[in-house]
């Protein structure tokens, strides 16, 4: 099969994307960081860019993440390795992800390798025609309970900040980051991140494409999505955002 990012497919020439800054939330992830990190490098290198770097993005972790992803930037030049003192949170790490990259694509995606980072070549050749493509999973491979509270939150942010992406928080974002920047700072702590970004650079009239991806089951390690403070803070942030979301648009109504 020839993908865009194949040299035989004969599009590379056409593909926007020179350079790229992939950013890898990771707390907790001793099981996978190196896995995850070892395809992504692999995949951006056969993608024939200019330059990439590839940021891991370490929470907090009380685990050997923080280790690893330094033995990994000493290893290899084009692993770069951010740590947070303290955890902050999904939101926290994809903040000082952004903030940390220094190339004019961003590629968003987990450290704990739920997706297949060679899939990115699907993505690239779109970003001729917007600065925004996003994944959805064709398949989540998350047990039922998992899949459910996934399923509703969905429909809570749809609800309350209408979205209309398909998978808000599918892990697998390639943006333009020239429109970070323009959006402003990005505030959520937590998981609602997903949601701020989609919104803001929904308001900034950013074009946004959706492509289906693959999930792959966790294998090492345990998700957090289901602990309740996480779930508390999601619901907090979200009134957050959709007050300061709304509050520009009323104060322009004129009387
Ligand atoms: N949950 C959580 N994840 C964090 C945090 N900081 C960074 N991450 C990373 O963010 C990514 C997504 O978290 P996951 O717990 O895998 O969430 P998920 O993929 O929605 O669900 P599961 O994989 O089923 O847990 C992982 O790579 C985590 O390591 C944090 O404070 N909480
Ligand atoms: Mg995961």
């Amino acid at each position: 099969v020839c993908s865009a990012g194949d040299p035989r497919a004969g599009t590379v020439m056409a593909v926007p994307v020179r350079e790229l800054s992939a950013v890898l939330p990771a707390h907790d992830e001793e099981g996978n960081i190196e896995r995850t990190v070892r395809e992504v490098t692999a995949a951006l290198d056969g993608l024939g860019l200019d330059r990439f770097e590839v940021i891991v993005v370490d929470d907090g972790s009380a685990d050997a993440t923080p280790a690893l992803a330094d033995a990994m930037a000493e290893a290899d030049p084009r692993v770069r390795a951010v740590h947070h003192p303290r955890n902050r949170g999904y939101g926290g790490a994809v903040r000082s992800g952004f903030d940390a990259a220094r190339y004019d694509w961003v590629f968003l995606t987990d450290g704990d390798g739920q997706f297949d980072p060679a899939e990115l070549a699907v993505l690239l050749p779109l970003a001729d025609e917007a600065d925004a493509v996003v994944g959805y999973r064709r398949d989540r491979a998350d047990h039922a309970g998992r899949r459910v509270n996934a399923w509703l939150w969905a429909q809570v942010v749809r609800l309350v900040v209408g979205i209309h992406v398909r998978d808000v928080d599918c892990a697998f974002k390639l943006l333009r980051r020239s429109r970070l920047v323009e959006v402003g700072p990005l505030e959520a702590d937590g998981a609602v991140i997903s949601a701020e970004l989609l919104l803001k650079l929904d308001r900034a009239g950013v074009v946004v494409r959706q492509v289906p991806v693959s999930h792959r089951p966790r294998q090492a390690g345990t998700p957090s999505g289901a602990d309740p403070r996480v779930i508390a803070r999601a619901f907090r942030e979200l009134v957050r955002l959709r007050r300061a979301m709304h509050q520009p648009a009323t104060a322009l109504v004129p009387d």
